[in-house]
């Protein structure tokens, strides 16, 4: 009993620590969750088997963007918005939920996730099950090196990863 406790206590605060660092933040550079009365366009993405449409997307500096976000696919896939960096640190944490049952190939157990405490609603970040749609409102910085990519274990490394051209939008 106790070592049963203790055992998931070792695993929610290990899940804790890998949200902490995934996390997207204010000095990252990658922008920060938008107002959603204060967006300036919507853009739908589809998702699909390791790769975007489109996979290449223009914004300004600045602009408040609302993605909609659609699994066209017959896989889990996520959109999310940041840098090599961030999504290195995201992947882990998509493995641990993978090992720990919370989402499989083609589902996410959502029941799961909140049991974890882990209820993967970064705002930077729609992850979806096939035939889902999700949202993401997103203000972007006023230059850098962002772009979209998908962390389920092996799809950006299979191509599913897209880039934001600054100051070339509409
Ligand atoms: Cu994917």
């Amino acid at each position: 009993m106790i070592k049963t406790i203790l055992t998931g206590t070792a695993i929610a605060a290990s899940l804790t620590a890998s949200i902490a660092v995934a996390s997207p933040g204010h000095g990252d550079g990658i922008g920060e969750p938008g107002d959603a009365a204060q967006v300036d366009r919507t853009i739908t993405v589809e998702l699909d088997e390791m790769k975007y449409s489109p996979e290449t997307i223009d914004v300004e500096p600045g602009e408040t963007i609302r993605f909609e976000v659609v699994n066209v696919g017959r896989a889990v896939h996520e959109f999310n918005i940041g840098t090599s960096e961030t999504w290195d640190g995201h992947r882990d944490e998509m493995r641990t939920m993978m090992r720990e049952g919370m989402m499989t190939v083609r589902s996410i157990n959502h029941d799961r996730m909140m049991e974890a405490g882990m209820m993967h609603d970064d705002a930077n970040s729609a992850l979806l099950a096939p035939g889902d749609t999700g949202e993401v409102i997103w203000t972007f910085p006023e230059g850098g090196e962002i772009g979209f990519a998908c962390n389920v274990p092996g799809h950006r490394e299979a191509g599913m990863v897209g880039d934001f051209r600054m100051g070339h939008g509409s």
